[in-house]
């Protein structure tokens, strides 16, 4: 594996080939994937970036200037991601926040061996007044026999993915991703439409900067949830209190915590009992770019990656960042006795 370090002109094709001839026996298909996805997160940027002068181009109620029907843009961003999939011929089936169901490759194009589960656009209701938003998605291989993919070859434990990241739309674009072989962000530069390296191997500080979570549910969490928050704010046990960021964007708020350290986490409460955030294209994907930056994910009972899923889109708590802080929640919430600090 090449060493680069941030000066390095890299882009995130180059580095995708240079990943891949780690693994030999590597087909390329997995890389034609990440090509394809850094391909659909130039175009999401560009409706993104212009997405406030929807009006002030005499977008109609229906259509814009050049005679596009107008879409949400999270319909927007669903669509450009499955069009620029589904026919590669990497994949077998696609899954999507924006779809009830599995999406099949059609008989058109070939089918691969691999499976994406993809949130397009998360936290979109925050483009209105310009917060970050972002694209999350994970990959795992195809584990049932025939052509397309089915349902069980995406209800599988976080553990089995092959690759995962997310794109944040933020003051720049960002593609953040792993094979497994560390986390690695890339920056967009415009002037050229290429992704270049600017975070090669991220890793989460140790001794976290951050406390991210929206406490207006804090009437609606258990005690115990109560009692890790308050720890965390400095209120209760030893610990120094965290900084409180939280701008409601699940991306914003992880990238924010994966560079600065500390917790983000959503608390299962009593309006959303499983959680509110969505395991396999969310939590997931997060929680393998969070390991393989040294931190930790749990749903405060086990770890999010081990977690057997039953359904396409079931939701679940989420604890994510730095381990010590990490682990704090899931003791506190498993009832796991305090460490005693000899
Ligand atoms: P709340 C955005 O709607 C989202 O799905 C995530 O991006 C974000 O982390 C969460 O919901 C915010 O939820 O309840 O704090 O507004």
């Amino acid at each position: 594996m090449v060493k680069h370090t941030a000066t390095s002109v890299v882009t995130i094709d180059r580095f995708i080939i240079e990943e891949e001839r780690n693994h030999p026996e590597a087909t390329g298909e997995l890389s034609g994937v990440l090509y394809d996805l850094a391909l659909a997160a130039k175009m999401i940027a560009n409706k993104v970036r212009s997405a406030g002068l929807a009006d002030i181009l005499g977008a109609t109620e229906n259509e814009n200037v050049q005679g596009e029907v107008q879409q949400k843009l999270d319909i927007m961003a669903n669509e450009i991601i499955v069009k620029a999939m589904d026919h590669g011929g990497r994949l077998c089936a696609m899954a999507s926040e924006e779809e009830p169901g599995i999406i099949q490759i059609p008989e058109a194009f070939k089918c691969g061996k691999y499976c994406l589960l993809f949130d397009p656009l998360d936290g979109s209701s925050n483009i209105d007044v310009n917060v970050p938003v972002g694209t999350i998605f994970s990959v795992v291989r195809k584990i049932t026999r025939g052509r397309h993919g089915e349902l069980e070859d995406m209800l599988q434990p976080g553990r089995r993915q092959v690759a995962a990241g997310y794109v944040i739309y933020g003051s720049s674009t960002m593609m953040v991703y792993t094979t497994g072989q560390g986390a690695h962000g890339f920056t967009l530069d415009p002037s050229i439409g290429e992704f270049l390296l600017s975070h090669p191997n991220i890793r989460i500080p140790e001794n976290g900067r951050y406390l991210s979570v929206n406490d207006s549910y804090e009437q609606l969490w258990d005690d115990k949830v109560r009692s890790v928050m308050r720890r965390y704010k400095g209120l209760e046990g030893d610990r120094s209190p965290l900084s409180r960021r939280y701008v409601g964007s699940l991306v914003a708020d992880f990238h924010r915590n994966l560079l600065g350290g500390g917790i983000f986490a959503y608390p299962a409460n009593r309006k959303t009992p499983k959680g509110k955030l969505r395991l396999l294209y969310e939590a997931n994907p997060l929680a393998f770019i969070v390991e393989q930056a040294g931190g930790m994910a749990c749903d405060g009972a086990q770890r999010v990656l081990d977690v057997q899923p039953t359904e396409l889109h079931q939701r679940t708590p989420l604890y994510i960042g730095s381990k010590t802080d990490v682990e704090l929640a899931q003791r506190v919430l498993s009832g796991q006795p305090e460490l005693v600090v000899a």
